[in-house]
């Protein structure tokens, strides 16, 4: 039989877990074969709520589901966790400026960072998904000094697929027609969505689209912004689909990338694309045997270097940022 996989995942009982965990259980993640077992870490006041969260999650009798653990200590959380999916950040609340929020979750992911370098499984993936996404992965990598930094993954997938999911709007093809979308740099409204080197139905999708005008005013500017219209619309952020999405980037990671598509992460960079070595920033990339590679060798024109270049300088005010509050 299969040996179970230990699964960590904060902020267990918000929103974006509650979309995530029965999925996790039912194999949508790792696979319909593999045993599962759940740690949940929440902050005190969030524990009762997340025990509530595991009642539910039993009484879902998923024959995969082979433990939960509730826990307030992230030691504890992590101990042998070989996936860990940091969801758990704390909210920007009224009046609190941006230095404050930054040091609020620096504190988080320095934490988290330190109690997955001692206790997580030496196999450990981790996707960071409380925002500010990349920059909260940056302290957690920077953390774990022991655990490489390839192991530090934060989500842009969702703006990924909200990428694909305009492209299936405007074209009628499938999702499964848009393959080799990219996103680069910061999960935030200045990352870059780049249809060049994507596909639809097996042709260059620029060509298939034959409309400059909707790629840059509409196609861009719409998939920047989706996180604010969805919380125009619903009263609440995203959260199904940035579960769904977190499910997407881990399977993919863990099982492999097809054939004749990518995906997009933010990863450690190594330099690529002139992206300054140790940011996390969005790439495209390639998964297989557990490890992902930077999509090489793209071309990249004065249009998307600029707006690379845009959301890339962003990370590293961040980073200055987080530098000066001595989180990394
Ligand atoms: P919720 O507020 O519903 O849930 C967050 C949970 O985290 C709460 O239950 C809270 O008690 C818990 N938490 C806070 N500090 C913690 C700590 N130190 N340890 C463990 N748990 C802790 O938020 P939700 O809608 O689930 O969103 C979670 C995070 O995802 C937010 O930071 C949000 O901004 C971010 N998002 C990221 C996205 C992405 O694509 N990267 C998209 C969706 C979402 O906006």
């Amino acid at each position: 039989s299969i040996a179970p996989v230990t699964v960590t995942v904060t902020g267990a009982s918000g929103q974006i877990a509650y979309g995530m965990l029965f999925r996790i259980a039912a194999g949508e993640m790792l696979g319909a074969d593999v045993p599962i077992k759940l740690r949940l870490l929440e902050i005190p006041a969030a524990v009762s709520a997340a025990e509530g969260v595991a009642m539910e999650l039993e009484d879902g009798a998923f024959p995969l589901l082979s433990s939960i653990d509730i826990t307030d200590d992230p030691d504890v959380a992590f101990s042998g966790a070989n996936v860990g999916m940091l969801v758990g950040a704390r909210p920007r609340s009224k009046g609190m400026e941006r230095a404050d929020l930054l040091s609020a979750n620096g504190a988080i992911f320095t934490a988290h960072g330190k109690a997955i370098n001692n206790n997580a499984a030496s196999d450990v993936k981790v996707l960071v998904v409380g925002n500010p996404a990349n920059t909260n992965a940056l302290i957690a990598m920077n953390n774990a000094p022991d655990v490489p930094d390839t192991r530090f993954s934060a989500l842009t997938r969702l703006d990924h697929n909200r990428a694909i999911a305009q492209v299936v709007k405007k074209t009628g093809v499938r999702a499964s027609s848009v393959r080799k979308v990219s996103v680069w740099g910061n999960h935030s409204a200045t990352q870059y969505p780049d249809l060049s080197h994507a596909t639809v139905a097996g042709e260059p999708a620029l060509a298939v689209i034959n409309d400059r005008d909707w790629v840059e005013n509409d196609f861009i500017p719409t998939v920047q912004v989706r996180g604010t219209a969805i919380i125009a619309a619903r009263g609440s952020s995203s959260a199904a689909s940035a579960a769904s999405a977190s499910i997407d980037h881990v399977r993919d990671w863990v099982i492999g990338t097809a054939e004749d598509d990518w995906v997009s992460m933010a990863v450690c960079s190594d330099g690529s694309y002139g992206v300054p070595e140790g940011l996390i920033s969005s790439f495209p990339v390639t998964c297989a045997d557990g490890e992902f590679t930077i999509v090489p060798d793209l071309a990249i024109d004065d249009f998307s270097r600029e707006r690379i270049d845009l959301s890339v300088s962003e990370l590293e005010q961040e980073r200055a940022a987080v530098r000066e509050l001595g989180f990394v």
